[in-house]
């Protein structure tokens, strides 16, 4: 599936957001995802807004939106038929199936009823996936697994990562993939869509355990699928056209170097 391009590999997929980010990737011509990381409405609408033609997934931290309310939801889906993107609720669920559940579909933010995709830490057990997938899968939303981590001294190495990819066998209807740093799965009777956070072509590291690689070492190198890109988008002084496109394009050329090698 390395070889493939994201529209052969929409036949992979019975899950509907899956096929749906496919079709979209192959459409838009973009694997970039922005990662929306700021505190205000206003600051969150206007780089949504000025991004949203260059990205297929717009990955959200809702919870650090200084001014949430339900106005920001529904500009937030006007802003998504616009620009043609989907959404990434990036909520790190982590607790047990019955808790997560709740925490998915009601509380203020209603997650399930805006975001196509969440994901989720396989810390808990299967409990987790099974308990979020009866709010999402009647939903056609889709879900990751974090098997492994960006950030110096994470624990999901080793047996954990491979034990989050026997996970996400086990629930294929509903776990289109991971939140990973390489494509975690070889065999080409199998598909997963990968995301990778840490992606940064100006810097290596932030000062609290963030590590950077470039578009290249993730999707080309790593065979990644998604690039996930905040800071180096729109950190103060940047011009986050401008940015968003170099992203774009080094993200799209790494995948073609990928299919061409
Ligand atoms: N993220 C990571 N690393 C992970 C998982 N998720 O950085 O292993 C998320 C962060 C942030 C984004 O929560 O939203 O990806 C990275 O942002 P940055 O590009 O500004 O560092």
């Amino acid at each position: 599936n390395t070889k493939k391009t994201y529209g052969e590999r929409i036949e992979n997929f019975t899950n509907i957001a899956a096929r749906e980010l496919l079709t979209l990737i192959e459409r838009k011509k973009t694997n970039l995802s922005l990662a929306l990381d700021v505190n205000t409405k206003r600051e969150f609408l206007e780089i949504a807004d000025k991004v949203g033609p260059y990205i297929c997934l717009l990955k959200t931290h809702i919870d650090i939106l200084v001014d949430f309310d339900q106005d920001l939801i529904e500009q937030l889906k006007r802003l998504q038929k616009k620009h043609d993107f989907m959404i990434f609720e990036d909520r790190k669920f982590a607790d047990i199936g019955n808790t997560v559940k709740h925490q998915y579909s009601k509380g203020i933010y209603r997650i399930a009823e805006w975001a196509n995709i969440t994901n989720a830490h396989p810390l808990p057990g299967d409990g987790i996936v099974s308990g979020l997938k009866e709010v999402g899968l009647p939903l056609d939303r889709g879900l990751l697994l974090l098997a492994e981590m960006s950030s110096k001294g994470s624990l999901a190495t080793g047996t954990y990562t491979e034990a989050a990819v026997e996970m996400a066998r086990r629930h294929k209807d509903f776990v289109i993939g991971f939140i990973a740093g390489r494509r975690l799965v070889a065999n080409e009777n199998e598909d997963f869509i990968v995301m990778s956070p840490g992606v940064g072509l100006d810097t290596s590291k932030d000062g609290l355990g963030q590590q950077y690689r470039t578009p290249r070492n993730v999707i080309f190198e790593s065979n990644s699928d998604i690039i996930i890109v905040g800071r180096g988008i729109y950190e103060s002084g940047k011009d986050v056209i401008a940015e968003a496109l170099r992203y774009k394009n080094a993200g799209w050329n790494a995948y073609l170097e990928r299919l061409m090698n």
